[in-house]
């Protein structure tokens, strides 16, 4: 059974040698389920991993705008539609010069197990262009959203695929890219995109729902191992995005002391604490550099970054919670925060450690809250928006965050569950990926060759 699992790896990377990304992502997974791939032969059989890793759809357009000089610029867009197998396509778009193929089908791929997790009915897609927002005027940033969806219109909807989110990709693109959607359709579809402003369809508690929803599943993930809590505990966060602030403000609710946030300019380092009013300001409002901080605290330390190893995970705590981007924790970085005593990891953004960085955690017993499973509040909420836009009816935030509690809560169950099913001790990557996978096997065989 393990030749199927290498016979299929094989296989993959042969056909995508160009997507390194895709590749890590799909080696993680595939590495992680051997012993349910070795109980269960008819899904060699069957060619159920086969089916679960070549995407359903991959689609790619021309993104044609005109910036403030009145030049006329070119993007790639994309939209991955890799598994409608559970529900919807669901998933967010990333705005981001670095965006390509080989990052637009890892994401899609994480996100199908990742939405497998939240119990709730979202099948898995990823999309986003190449498109850099910074330095962007607002209008330039409405001409390109509104061109972005000129086209993936025709390919979305309610109950077909559902955008949201991503890096590069807030409220305020969600609203450009709503409003175009709703011109060319002329019809009421709110469930269409979620993450909306909250005059138009959106739900309360979805802007914090990845951070809080991360943070909620951290506080499991020490209760059950020694009782342990967040209280008193020192937490380094990567990224002073959207997942970045509300990861921060929920550990601060919790009791955590937060040292040290950062963006891909360098990292700010506060011993007396982050404070989380002057960081949304410079970053929601001003839209400025994490260096800025500095005028609210003088007495913080702005470090630079230079090079691969961003110079946050050189800075000593007892959890580390990255939420920038994918592959942010080189085993560089691994080795300088266990040599300085981390005892936790959480993944709030999507693959954040590269595979040898996750394999020396492992290795050395440090928590690792793997990313489908830690940053899944996101998408769920996403789901309960979907919800809401259908029942044409809000919940209150006690509500919503409630149920991302719930949500969190169970998800850090059920990895715990196939942890302890096939042996694994702690090592809730391959439990979380079991979990996932055991769900969408059986759905795979339910429905059929499709
Ligand atoms: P934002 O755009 O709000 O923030 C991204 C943050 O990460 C910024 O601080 C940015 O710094 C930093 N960053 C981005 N790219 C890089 C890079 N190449 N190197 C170093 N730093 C970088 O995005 P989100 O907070 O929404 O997303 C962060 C991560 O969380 C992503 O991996 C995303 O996929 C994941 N995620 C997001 C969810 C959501 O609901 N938004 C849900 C689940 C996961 P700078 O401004 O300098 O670029
Ligand atoms: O990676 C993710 O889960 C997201 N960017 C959120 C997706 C969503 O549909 O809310």
């Amino acid at each position: 059974m393990i030749d199927y699992i290498e016979q299929v790896l094989n296989d993959v990377k042969e056909k995508n040698v160009h997507e390194p990304e895709f590749l890590q992502a799909v080696e993680e997974v595939l590495h992680t389920i051997k012993p349910v791939v070795e109980k269960h032969p008819e899904y060699k059989k069957l060619s159920v991993l086969e089916r679960m890793i070549e995407p359903e759809r991959i689609i790619s357009f021309r993104v044609p705008w005109v910036n403030d000089a009145g030049e006329i610029c070119v993007n790639r867009g994309y939209r991955v539609q890799y598994s409608g197998l559970i529900g919807p396509y669901k998933g967010g778009l990333r705005f981001a010069p670095n965006v390509n193929q080989s990052i637009m089908k890892f994401l899609a791929f994480e996100q199908i197990f990742k939405n497998a997790l939240t119990g709730l009915p979202i099948g898995g897609g990823k999309g986003g262009s190449d498109f850099d927002p910074k330095g962007k005027s607002d209008m330039e940033i409405m001409r390109f959203c509104q061109s972005f969806m000129t086209e993936l219109q025709r390919h979305i909807g309610p109950d077909v695929d559902v955008p949201a989110g991503d890096i590069g990709v807030g409220a305020r693109e969600i609203g450009y890219l709503y409003g175009q959607y709703r011109r060319i359709k002329d019809r009421y579809d709110g469930g269409v995109l979620t993450g909306k402003g909250l005059e138009y369809g959106g739900s309360l508690a979805r802007k914090e729902a990845t951070g809080y929803g991360l943070i909620y599943f951290m506080r499991e993930m020490l209760k059950a191992n020694g009782g342990q809590s967040l209280a008193g505990k020192t937490v380094t966060i990567s990224g002073s995005g959207n997942v970045a602030i509300y990861a921060c403000e929920k550990a601060q609710m919790l009791g955590a002391k937060v040292v040290a946030m950062s963006d891909s300019s360098g990292c700010v380092y506060d011993e007396e604490g982050i404070n989380l009013a002057a960081i949304k300001q410079i970053k929601e409002v001003d839209r400025k550099r994490i260096s800025e901080y500095l005028n609210y605290r003088p007495n913080a330390k702005f470090i630079e970054r230079k090079g691969e190893d961003s110079p946050i995970w050189t800075i000593k705590t007892d959890i580390a919670l990255p939420c920038a981007t994918q592959n942010e924790v080189t085993l560089n970085s691994a080795k300088k925060l266990v040599e300085n005593g981390v005892i936790a990891i959480g993944e709030g953004a999507n693959m954040p450690c590269k595979l040898d960085a996750t394999e020396y955690f492992l290795e050395k017993g440090i928590l690792l809250a793997p990313a489908k499973a830690a940053n899944a509040g996101g998408v769920a909420t996403s789901a309960i928006e979907m919800s809401q836009n259908s029942m044409r009816y809000y919940l209150s935030f006690e509500q919503v965050d409630g149920m991302l509690e719930t949500i969190m809560v169970n998800i850090f169950a059920s990895t715990q569950d196939a942890c302890n099913t096939y042996e694994l001790g702690t090592n809730y990557v391959a439990g979380a990926n079991i979990a996932a996978f055991t769900k969408l096997a059986k759905a795979t065989i339910a429905q059929g060759i499709i």
